[in-house]
C-alpha cells in the first residue's frame, strides 16, 4: 500500500508523544486518515483537527470496533502508565501497559493490520545493566511496575512478531524533552518541568539530585525515530520492538547550568523525593549503534541546540498567551 493510503489509528494521542506525533502523522498521511484515540476527553485544538475517539486500551472489543469502524491497518500504541505514577499505582501500570499492548497485538494479528509501533523505555534496565554506553544487547534488570511491564511488552512484541509474523517496531525511548504538551508522570519529566519554570519564574526545585545522569533526546529526533523505524525495510532489520535509541546525557546540574547561559540568574535547588530511586536504577547513557545500522537513526539536537529551541518556543507561548 502506498504511504498516503494509510489509515492510522494512535492511542494515547493526547499525551505528551501523542499531541505532537498525531499532527504530523495528519500533515503526512492527511487528517481524516488519522484516528486520535485517548481515555481523557481531547483539548478542543485536538478535537477539531481530526476524528477523534474515546477509548480505554484495556477494553479490546472498544479497540477492535475502532479498526474495524475506520478500516485501521496501523496502530502507533502509546497510551502508558509512565514510571512514577506507575509505582503509585502499580494495578493500574499492570492493567494499562500489559492488557493494552496484548490487546493491540491481538487485534494487529487478528484484523491482519499492516504495522503496530508499541514504544520501550530505558526502565527496562537496571542496576545490573552497564551504566555507560548501554549496549544494544544487555541484560534488563527493571526496578519499577513501569520497567517491568515495557519489557515483558517488548518480549510480547517479539513473540507476536516470529509466531505470527506481525509486523511490531518500537524503540526504547529515554527522557523525552518538548514545549508542546507536559509529560504525565515520568522520572524524567523534571526536564521539561525545569524549562517551564525557568522562563517563567527564573527559579526550579529539581526532584532528582544535581549529579543525576540520563539519557535524553529532544522531541523533534523522538518523532523522526519514530517515522524513520516505522518507514524501514522490514527485511533489513534484525530486531524490532527493543532498539535502543538516544540522543544527548546531562546531570540536572548540567542542564540547570546549559539554562542558565541564557537565563541570567537562573537558581535551581535540589529536593529529592522517591524518583531518585527509580533514576539511580537507570542508565547514564545509550550505545544505539544497533538502530543506526539497522535503520540509519541519526538525531539532531544536542543539549546545547535542544535548550536554545525549548526557550525560544516557551518564550513565544508566554508571549501570546499575555496578548
Ligand atoms: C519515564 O520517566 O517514566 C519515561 C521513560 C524514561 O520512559 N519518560
Amino acid at each position: 500500500m502506498a504511504k498516503d493510503m494509510k489509515t492510522i489509528l494512535v492511542t494515547g494521542a493526547i499525551g505528551q508523544i501523542g499531541t505532537e506525533l498525531t499532527a504530523l502523522l495528519r500533515n503526512r498521511h492527511g487528517a481524516d486518515r488519522v484516528v486520535a484515540t485517548d481515555i481523557a476527553a481531547p483539548p478542543p485544538a485536538v478535537a477539531e483537527a481530526g476524528p477523534f475517539e474515546r477509548l480505554d486500551v484495556t477494553d479490546p472489543d472498544s479497540l477492535k470496533d475502532l479498526v474495524r469502524k475506520y478500516k485501521i491497518d496501523t496502530i502507533y500504541h502509546l497510551a502508558a502508565i509512565l514510571s512514577a505514577v506507575g509505582e503509585t499505582h502499580p494495578d493500574r501500570a499492570w492493567r494499562v501497559n500489559m492488557d493494552g499492548t496484548r490487546a493491540v497485538l491481538e487485534i494487529a494479528r487478528h484484523e491482519r493490520l499492516v504495522r503496530v509501533f508499541v514504544p520501550s523505555s530505558i526502565a527496562v534496565f537496571g542496576p545490573a545493566t552497564p551504566r555507560r554506553d548501554v549496549p544494544q544487547d544487555t541484560i534488563l534488570d527493571p526496578r519499577t511496575m513501569y520497567g517491568v511491564t515495557k519489557v515483558a511488552g517488548e518480549f510480547l512484541c517479539d513473540y507476536f512478531v516470529r509466531k505470527f509474523g506481525v509486523d511490531v517496531r518500537g524503540c526504547r525511548f529515554p527522557g523525552i524533552i518538548s514545549h508542546e504538551t507536559l509529560p504525565g508522570g515520568g522520572t524524567t519529566d523534571y526536564a521539561v518541568a525545569i524549562f517551564y519554570d525557568a522562563v517563567r519564574s527564573g527559579r526550579y526545585t529539581c526532584f532528582l539530585r544535581e549529579d543525576t545522569r540520563l539519557p535524553m533526546m529532544y522531541m523533534p529526533d523522538c518523532l523522526k525515530s519514530v517515522i524513520d523505524l516505522m518507514d524501514a525495510d522490514f527485511d533489513r532489520l534484525r530486531r524490532h520492538a527493543n532498539f535502543n535509541v538516544t540522543a544527548m546525557s546531562f546531570s540536572a546540574g548540567e542542564l540547570a547550568a546549559e539554562i542558565g547561559k541564557h537565563i541570567p540568574g537562573f537558581r535551581c535547588d535540589y529536593e529529592p523525593d522517591f524518583r531518585q530511586t527509580i533514576a539511580d536504577s537507570w542508565p547514564e547513557s545509550i550505545d544505539d549503534s544497533a538502530a543506526r545500522d539497522e535503520w540509519g537513526w541519526q538525531p539532531s539536537f544536542d543539549l546545547a541546540a535542544m535548550t536554545v529551541d525549548m526557550i525560544a518556543a516557551l518564550r513565544k507561548k508566554a508571549t501570546e498567551n499575555r496578548t
